[in-house]
């Protein structure tokens, strides 16, 4: 059996798009997953997404698998190039929104033109407990000392749907992503493991961001992510509520709204190619 497949990218953030809205594909094992997204024996990709049938008043579901196999709750950048896909499988340019189902709740994304797509992210979350992190209570983990690798590092830990682990520095390029992110991917205050995101401030509006990914290592781009960062820039009055995020991939606009408390995110997302898998045995 083949596979059809559509290959999308955002900010280099890249993905496997598979419409199942018929669910006539059996979702991949974790193990078809890490095949689909490696770069030598599979198509290559940061993760691999399935668009299938909504629940309830959502328009679609999305499921996203890590290249590792591992299932997130939430993927920003997939999520833009999720909303592109429908668009273009529907044959829509401009304004249209869609509700999506997601493991982190329902996100509504808003096509603004061609390849360029707004998320309302939601309400970030903030209980320790809940991202979730242990060692701190359920309280806030703001500012809080870390160690890792020896090192005591501040941290600012929030969710976006998916956990994420924030911190601020002098220099991101110093920031030895490789040999650190793992350390921080697999450290013990992290039951579900975490994103990493290491952040240096340019201005009061724009920040500089590089990450490592729970599941996928080092990315170009990482969209709840640089939500995260924004929250955490403002939660520790660092930047203002809308930020430009610049990403090894490109750039992100944030704004956190004081109005309703939720993210919302604006960045570009394209499709690379069409293509048809053989390599996979699917039952
Ligand atoms: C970070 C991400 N690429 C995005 O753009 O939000 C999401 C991928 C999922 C992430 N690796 C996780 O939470 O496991």
């Amino acid at each position: 059996m083949t596979l059809v497949f559509s290959k999308y990218q955002g900010l280099g953030n890249d993905f496997i798009l598979i419409d199942n809205r018929d669910k006539a594909i059996p979702i991949l094992t974790p193990e078809q997953a890490c095949l689909l997204c490696n770069r030598h024996f599979g198509i290559g990709a940061d993760g691999v997404i399935f668009l299938l049938p909504g629940v309830g008043d959502t328009d679609y579901t999305m499921r996203i698998f890590n290249s590792d196999g591992s299932e997130p709750e939430m993927c920003g950048n997939g999520i833009r190039c999720l909303a592109q896909f429908v668009a273009d499988l529907e044959n829509r340019t401009s304004s249209i929104s869609y509700r999506i189902n997601t493991l982190a709740g329902i996100i509504t994304t808003n096509l603004e033109k061609q390849g360029l797509i707004t998320v309302d992210m939601g309400r970030p979350v903030l209980d320790a407990e809940q991202i979730p992190v242990i060692g701190y209570g359920n309280e806030k983990v703001i500012n809080q000392p870390l160690i890792v690798q020896d090192k005591t590092w501040t941290v600012t830990c929030i969710s976006m749907g998916n956990p994420h682990c924030v911190t601020f520095v002098k220099n991101v390029d110093e920031i030895p992503l490789e040999s650190i992110g793992p350390f921080f991917e697999h450290h013990s205050a992290f039951p579900k493991r975490i994103n990493a995101e290491f952040i240096e401030i340019i201005r009061a509006d724009q920040i500089k961001m590089r990450v490592w990914e729970r599941g996928a290592g080092i990315t170009l781009a990482c969209g709840t992510g640089a939500c995260a960062s924004v929250v955490a820039g403002v939660l520790t009055e660092r930047i203002n509520r809308r930020s430009k995020v610049d990403l090894p991939g490109g750039q992100l606009e944030i704004y956190w709204s004081e109005d309703d408390q939720k993210v919302y995110m604006t960045g570009p997302c394209q499709k690379v190619f069409l293509g048809e898998f053989c390599g996979l045995p699917l039952e």
